[in-house]
């Protein structure tokens, strides 16, 4: 078999393009520069496959933001509002990724169930699509001039209007395949061999026509006299009817991911003998970060060979979603390594089995031995053996609620805030010099705790109600507990983009999780210790955890979530035993790894609610929950958050005008809630009377002792004075309506 990846991280070994793409944007380099760094990046990348020996290699997955809004701007989809501010087309691409004055960015949203976001294409009546491939064309010919043939990648026309915005995009698939055809016909020119396009949103829920018009689009452009051969690249799931329609089309390549869509093996069987066409089988799980069991995908790659007349080894989706080396991470656990392949380890193990499917599996490295005992913990196996309903769930929130108003005596429209205040520049030096060894752990701890204080009376001054600590010892929401848990590993240079210029570091949960001692409670209790008013202990749910972490796969998702709920279930008790009358839980990921197909969906739902539930059943009916969720749009997670059940629910709000509200109303939701009345994702400060509207729409939709006053999100990317004017504006607003 052929070997070949879908994709590969375009970020550098250490963040390189990060650091370029943010020092152009602070005007610290040019242009040229830019564009230098950015094909040193290239030319490495290729380079590295090349001599990994990868048979075919993909070319224009390099991106200075985004894929989508690369294959955006190669069909002529820039927006009017960006295309008349008359910047160069570096700064107008960056424009559309950021946002200018006078123009807000496009929206930036979830790519599938993963971590990286893309940016929303805009299709409107003002929309003219026009063959534009200059990117592609130009890394081609870089490659090219390297001596590498490659295969240039775009999201696949199907899949570009599945994902836009706009007034019924996908009514003009028959206008954009046309466009496609003329880049097919512009890269055949240059002497491109193979394409590839993207259409991995046909591993959600499609329908009939949605699935017609795909096959409808791959029959038109396996038509065309000029094309380079086409390979249509699927992943994230199973294809369902998708797959008996894209084999029908004149494509001469198929991907399909068979680690996550397990059924696609099954469907390419029930479609009978494949003649002419490669099938791409996706072996090497391109969204986690272990090492595949070789042997294992020798089978399937070998029952993929007898269905079909040519078979190629792959990814099952880009290489994105990893880390880029992970040779890098010399202060890994031994055990732990050996079972690791970050992109660079993972291009090997494609090329193995590309080799073994010719040659057999006689040279492939021997299996691993059995996971180390000391990953495995029996006391939490046992604890989590033994639980019952009952340990998900609390006492009747009526009484609670009453318990809650007893202890907390809290006003109508009570004021707080999400959880984190800025960070700050000295905080992130303080944070380096810990690191770096030249301040240590006291000295560290020591100004983590003037900062804390500092919060603290600003928040007294401000007037709020239930206060925070700011989070100032955080790095990350996930990392943070990461460090603390056993079963989790950190990586060094483990990062992986989220968007833009933005990475994440994710833990890797490998073993049995337990908590070795409390995590927060020093630094809660300190924050308590220094106020009258009520302090709020600061958690991050369990799957919000799992989410934005490499999570082992020898177990159910839901077990693993149950061990983290159980460590964070003894976190809240040993909170309220430290005298800590209220306690956030944030799950901002709930919605985020919500699977893909709707039958797949309740048992996720079941599962994610189920480990909330146990993580805060432990504490008396007076100690009161909140939780935080990052969005507004609920759609079919609305009745999953009602039955977290948690006593006060902050959700985003004021970019919506408190529509969510309705929806909450809707579905009988009855406990706290706190939309959000100030958009922190924006600088601006809201004026008074807007929030006095936004609270007053609120009031009118929610009964006022069970309506609190909260910006939409933590305070970590704002800087103080828009924090402290904003906050000002908040209070202020709720005592007028209060007195109202
Ligand atoms: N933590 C983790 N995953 C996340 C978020 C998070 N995924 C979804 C969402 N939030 C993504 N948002 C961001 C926002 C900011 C950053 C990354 C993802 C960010 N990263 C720093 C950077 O790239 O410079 C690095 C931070 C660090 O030093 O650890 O600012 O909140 N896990
Ligand atoms: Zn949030």
């Amino acid at each position: 078999g052929q070997s070949t990846v879908l994709g590969y991280p375009r970020i550098g070994g250490n963040r390189e393009l990060k650091k370029a793409v943010e020092a152009y944007w602070t005007g610290r380099i040019d242009a040229p520069e830019l564009q230098s760094t950015a094909a040193g990046l290239r030319a490495e990348v290729w380079q590295t496959l090349r001599n990994a020996r990868l048979d075919a290699i993909p070319s224009n997955t390099f991106s200075f933001y985004d894929h989508v809004l690369d294959t955006a701007v190669a069909v002529g989809a820039v927006p009017e509002r960006f295309a008349r501010l008359g910047l160069s087309e570096l700064d107008t691409y960056f424009a559309m990724a950021r946002g200018v004055d006078a123009e807000p960015a496009l929206e930036l949203t979830k790519w599938f169930d993963t971590n990286y976001h893309y940016l929303v294409p805009e299709i409107d009546a003002g929309t003219l699509f026009a063959a534009f491939p200059v990117k592609a064309l130009q890394e081609y010919a870089e490659a090219k001039a390297l001596g590498i043939e490659t295969r240039p990648v775009l999201v696949g026309p199907a899949t570009f209007l599945l994902l836009a915005k706009g007034d019924d995009p996908f009514a003009r698939l028959d206008e954009l395949v046309l466009v496609y055809a003329d880049i097919l016909r512009q890269l055949a020119k240059a002497g491109v061999e193979w394409v590839q396009l993207d259409e991995p949103a046909y591993a959600a829920d499609r329908t009939p026509e949605q699935i017609a018009a795909l096959r409808e689009a791959y029959t038109k452009l396996g038509r065309l006299d000029q094309r380079p051969r086409i390979f249509v690249a699927t992943y994230f799931g199973s294809l369902g009817d998708a797959l008996p329609a894209l084999l029908d089309t004149p494509v001469e390549a198929l991907g399909v991911d068979l680690v996550t869509g397990a059924d696609n093996l099954a469907g390419l069987a029930a479609a009978g003998p494949l003649r002419g066409k490669t099938i791409v089988a996706g072996l090497v799980d391109g969204h986690n970060i272990w090492r595949t069991d070789l042997r294992a995908a020798v089978t399937a790659g070998a029952t993929v060979a007898g269905l079909a007349d040519h078979v190629a080894v792959s990814t099952s989706c880009s290489l994105l979603h990893v880390p880029v080396d992970l040779s890098v991470e010399t202060r890994l656990d031994p055990g732990l390594y050996a079972r690791l392949a970050f992109a660079r380890q993972k291009v090997d193990e494609v090329v193995l089995l590309g080799k073994a499917l010719r040659d057999g599996t006689a040279h492939l490295p021997a299996p691993l031995p059995a996971a180390p005992a000391s990953w495995h913990n029996a006391s939490v196996r046992e604890r989590l053996a033994a639980l019952t309903p009952a340990d998900r769930q609390r006492g009747n929130y009526d009484d609670r609620a009453a318990a809650q108003q007893q202890r907390l005596d809290l006003p109508e429209l009570p004021t707080t805030t999400i959880g984190s205040f800025p960070q700050t520049t000295s905080l992130r030096q303080a944070r380096a010099a810990l690191r770096a060894g030249s301040l240590d752990a006291e000295g560290y701890a020591d100004l983590m705790r003037a900062e804390v204080e500092r919060v603290i009376r600003l928040q007294e001054e401000l007037g709020l109600d239930v206060l925070v600590h700011g989070e100032p010892e955080r790095n990350d929401m996930v990392q943070y507990f990461g460090e603390q848990l056993d079963g989790f590993a950190a990586t060094d240079r483990g990062w992986v983009q989220s968007y833009g210029s933005r990475c994440v570091r994710p833990p890797i949960i490998y073993g049995d999780v337990a908590r070795q001692a409390p995590m927060t409670v020093e630094w809660s209790t300190f924050a308590q210790s220094l106020t009258e008013r009520a302090v709020k202990g600061m958690l991050t749910g369990p799957v919000t955890i799992l989410a934005w972490s490499f999570v082992r796969t020898d177990q159910p998702l839901s077990h693993t979530a149950d061990q983290v709920a159980l460590a964070l279930r003894d976190e809240t008790v040993d909170l309220e035993a430290a005298g800590l009358k209220v306690i956030q839980v944030d799950e901002p990921a709930l919605r985020e790894t919500l699977p893909l197909r709707k039958a797949d969906q309740p048992a996720y739902l079941d599962w994610a609610v189920g480990s909330f539930r146990l993580a805060t059943s432990g504490v008396a009916d007076d100690t009161q929950i909140h939780t935080h969720l990052c969005y507004s749009e609920f759609g079919e997670v609305i009745t999953a958050i009602d039955a977290l059940d948690a006593d006060v629910t902050s959700i985003e709000a004021s970019r919506s005008k408190m529509e969510v509200l309705d929806d909450l109303a809707a579905i009988g939701y009855g406990r706290g809630v706190g939309p959000g009345v100030w958009d922190i994702h924006s600088p601006r400060v809201p004026s008074h009377d807007e929030v006095v509207e936004s609270l007053r729409r609120a009031v009118a939709a929610v009964p006022a002792r069970r309506l609190w006053v909260n910006p939409d999100c933590g305070l970590k990317t704002r800087g103080y004075p828009e924090v402290e004017a904003s906050l000002k504006r908040l209070v202020a607003a709720a005592a007028e309506i209060r007195n109202s």
